[in-house]
């Protein structure tokens, strides 16, 4: 494989199209040989190409032994061609297959074979059948992303992709905190990152300037502590019911929702909710600005360990994942000891309602349960208790701020966003490895990537695309594609190819200058 792969790199520069017909030892570098388009984000793991092209008629059929899977697809198929696609019973035109997949392809991966008159995704499990699924959209023109019906023709390079993740954690994070968004906001960047085979969604639900979910057992979280936001607007909240809009709507993208309850520190506005949860008493003010490190749980307190133990137990029973984030980053109004302390009873707690937990990686201070995930977020490249942990056996999920936070700038002209992790452009955010960056976290200890939007300076939507477009899909292929693959020069046309998709589908996304957009697009 790695020595297809350097043939493949070979083939980009000289062509800038990839791929082979047959074995690797027969690839050759001529104008006759079948060529796959170097157009898919994440790379996957092979192609071979097979000199087809598969057209979509108006009489094309959809069949899929995961019905939700077929539905997805005839949707977006249906809305840009105006073709009827039924989804059929079995042999559709498109087949979407639970049978015949290699067992290389593990759970999330899967088979793509494009002939001249159908096409086949085979997977182990549903969730492969939808990462296909996005290949084989990918690999269609641009316009069969568009919500309006439009001209063909529907062609596909005919050949057989195989491919699965390096990560099984592949996430994207966004911060409903700073500024609240609304469930039909997040339900759109949902789609969007589903795009690139984003597995989990980091919600973070409350900060010192929010609380964003309805406590039952505690219900000025939500009412008062969700008034308001930074630059002091309206802000909001999800009822229970809209949390589980966000949840379904995920998890019939393959996307398992993370729930973040930020604590002991960034937790102003629970704080102001309820005085009896401070230890003077007395609730602050509602915050809108956008410091940090100055609030903090009142950890010798009995009361604080029942509001979360109630907390977390709402959370717990609406949420199907494995996880439950309780950040624990820059808690620095909280003693080394008191922190410590409190990290070990969270845990606890969140352990007793069955879930395991992530925390940012500062959590790394206290003793953590074999179970617990860390998430790295400095820009250094070394961290002795990660180290430590990570040698005890703890998982690490990688969010370099100085690569992976979409809410630095991309340069200083940019006018949303933040510098204090550094200018990261599209090839900064591509350019690391994640399984050989910390030193003492090595491939076996790293669980994935995440790629943390944090909204102090994001509003709109329009905001969140121009921040997560385009380097959410290159950590996004920092997480699933074989380092093999990793060659920034192919990656950029990879990444130019999406524009006239993110066009299509109407993402503003940001014209980085180190990528060559076609016109148009
Ligand atoms: C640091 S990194 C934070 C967030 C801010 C972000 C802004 C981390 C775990 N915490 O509270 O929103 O920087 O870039």
């Amino acid at each position: 494989m790695t020595r297809y792969l350097r043939i493949r790199r070979t083939l980009i520069v000289a062509t800038l199209f990839v791929g082979v017909a047959g074995a690797a030892s027969t690839v050759q570098a001529n104008a006759a040989t079948a060529a796959f388009p170097n157009v898919v984000v994440p790379a996957p793991v092979s192609e071979t190409a097979n000199g087809a092209t598969f057209t979509l008629t108006s009489s094309a059929t959809v069949s899929s032994d995961v019905p939700d899977v077929g539905a997805y697809l005839a949707g977006i198929l249906r809305a840009s061609t105006g073709y009827p696609v039924p989804v059929t019973s079995s042999s559709g035109t498109i087949a979407l297959s639970l049978s015949g997949a290699p067992a290389s392809v593990g759970t999330q991966g899967y088979q793509l074979t494009i002939t001249g008159t159908n096409v086949t995704v085979q997977a182990n499990q549903p969730a492969g059948l939808f990462a296909g699924v996005q290949t084989l959209l990918q690999l269609l023109p641009p316009a069969i992303e568009s919500p309006t019906v439009t001209a063909g023709p529907w062609t596909a390079p005919g050949g057989t992709i195989v491919d699965y993740p390096r990560f099984a954690h592949r996430g994207a994070m966004l911060d409903v905190a700073r500024h609240f968004f609304t469930v039909a906001q997040v339900e759109r960047y949902l789609d969007e990152i589903a795009l690139y085979k984003i597995d989990y969604f980091h919600l973070h639900l409350s900060d010192d300037q929010g609380w964003r979910l309805v406590i039952n057992s505690w219900p000025n979280l939500a009412t008062y502590g969700g008034s308001t936001e930074v630059g002091g607007g309206a802000g909001g909240y999800y009822t229970q019911a809209d949390y589980t809009a966000i949840v379904n709507y995920a998890s019939a993208r393959y996307i398992t929702v993370i729930p973040e309850i930020d604590m002991p520190g960034h937790t102003n506005a629970a704080l102001a909710s309820y005085a009896q949860l401070n230890c003077t008493g007395v609730a602050p003010k509602l915050y809108t600005g956008t410091k940090v490190g100055f609030s903090s749980l009142c950890v010798p307190l009995d009361l604080t360990y029942t509001f979360i133990d109630q907390v977390v137990g709402e959370i717990a029973a609406l949420t199907p994942g494995p996880y439950i984030h309780i950040g624990g980053d820059e808690a620095s109004s909280t003693t080394a000891s008191d922190y410590a302390y409190f990290i070990n009873r969270a845990q606890q707690i969140v352990a007793a309602h069955g879930k395991t937990v992530i925390g940012w990686h500062d959590i790394a201070n206290a003793t953590l349960l074999p179970s617990t995930v860390a998430q790295f977020w400095d820009t250094t490249t070394s961290n002795a208790p990660l180290a430590s942990a990570a040698a005890n056996g703890t998982k690490v999920v990688m969010s370099p701020a100085n690569h992976a936070y979409l809410d630095m700038k991309y340069n200083r002209h940019t006018k949303l966003g933040q510098t204090w992790a550094g200018l990261v452009d599209v090839n900064t955010a591509y350019g690391w490895n994640p399984g050989a960056y910390l030193s003492g976290v090595g491939e076996s200890s790293v669980a994935g990537v995440e790629a943390p939007l944090w909204t102090e300076t994001i509003v709109t939507s329009a905001d969140i695309d121009y921040m997560a477009f385009p380097r959410l899909p290159a950590i996004a292929e920092l997480g699933w594609s074989p380092w093999s693959t990793h060659d920034v020069t192919a990656f950029d046309a990879r990444l130019g190819a999406q524009g006239p998709r993110w066009k299509v589908m109407g993402v503003n996304y940001y014209h980085s200058t180190q990528i060559t957009w076609p016109s148009g697009s």
